[in-house]
């Protein structure tokens, strides 16, 4: 049978049955996955699989789909790349005014961890102001040809905007520990459904946010689905191709470099280099970006193992 996985939690997977949206809880199939060999977790939610039952309410997993689309970070816990929430049609980098802080170089890494996916920078809190500085910085965004939005989830600011975007799509949730992720996710859904996702406190000694949600899950709204995702404090970019970072620079593909392979830290005749120097690349920007690359570098002797390439 063919189902999709809703959550996944210590090696459980909520599997609903595509033909009768049954839930079945279920385990995998002699433990290991071969779709998923030398990954952390093999499943997640938003995976595509096939499942036998085992009885009305347990099955056992067979094998997954290819993903088209997937959310990924480097933990470094598992010295290996953890896996989100996959087969979205979009993800939500959501980020907040205050409370914590507007961090657009966590939304740059955000960005950076989608695979095959369009992102919409969705700024919540807007009922606190950001900074004349921080505006600029947000604004730049929608510049550079990204989708962006400011929201209210306390309010209901343009929450209605936000549902016309989400609207026949799949859309994951994603950002820092409490900025709201799942606050929006109970307001898209409404307050009639049973399930209302956890809303934190914020630890205000620190300024930010304490994990509330500690798994990945998928929601059904009425004409769109969400996927809500636990809260990092930190994210780092998963472990892979360099060169696949630039493309969460747009402004770079611009910019023409005498090498093909130009990674754009140091290299000659790199036309990015250029335009920092002239004004026309954002500096801050150009900052992500190489911090993005350091710490890839860092874990280049784990990565030359051969961990992750394939
Ligand atoms: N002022 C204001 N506060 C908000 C808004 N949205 C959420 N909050 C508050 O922000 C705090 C954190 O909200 P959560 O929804 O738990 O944040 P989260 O992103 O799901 O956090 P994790 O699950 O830890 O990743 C709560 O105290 C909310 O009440 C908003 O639009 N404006
Ligand atoms: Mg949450
Ligand atoms: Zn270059």
């Amino acid at each position: 049978m063919k189902g999709s996985v809703l959550k996944s939690i210590n090696n459980i997977y909520s599997v609903r049955e595509e033909q009768s949206l049954r839930v079945y809880s279920c385990r995998i199939k002699g433990k290991v996955l071969r779709q998923a060999e030398g990954e952390y977790n093999p499943l997640v939610a938003g995976d595509v699989i096939e499942f036998e039952k085992s009885s009305d309410t347990e099955g056992l997993v067979i094998s997954r789909y290819d993903r088209r689309s997937l959310f990924q970070r480097w933990s470094s816990k598992s010295q290996n790349n953890q896996s989100i929430c996959a087969n979205m049609d979009l993800v939500v980098c959501v980020c907040s005014s205050d409370s914590p802080p507007f961090r657009p170089r966590f939304a740059d890494r955000v960005i950076a961890c989608c695979r095959n996916v369009p992102v919409l920078i969705c700024l919540n809190k807007c009922d606190i102001g950001l900074s004349e500085e921080e505006e600029q910085r947000f604004a730049l965004y929608s510049e550079l040809g990204f989708q962006t939005i400011e929201v209210s989830a306390k309010t209901g600011k343009n929450i209605k905007d936000l549902k016309e975007i989400l609207r026949g799509k799949v859309c994951a949730f994603v950002g820092q520990s409490g900025v709201g992720k799942s606050s929006l996710v109970n307001r898209l859904l409404g307050r009639s459904l049973e399930v209302k996702q956890r809303v934190g406190e914020i630890n205000w000694k620190y300024n930010r946010g304490n994990h509330t949600t500690n798994y990945s899950v998928v929601l059904d709204g009425p004409d769109f689905t969400v996927i809500d995702t636990p809260g990092f404090r930190e994210i780092s970019v998963p472990h892979d191709d360099p060169a696949l970072v630039s493309l969460a620079f747009p402004e770079f593909g611009k910019c023409t470099c005498e090498f093909d392979s130009c990674l754009h830290v140091n290299e000659e005749g790199c036309g990015v280099i250029e335009k920092v120097q002239s004004g026309e690349i954002d500096a801050d920007r150009y900052e992500s970006y190489l911090r993005i690359l350091d710490s890839m570098q860092e874990r280049l002797p784990v990565w030359s193992r051969g961990l992750k390439k394939k």
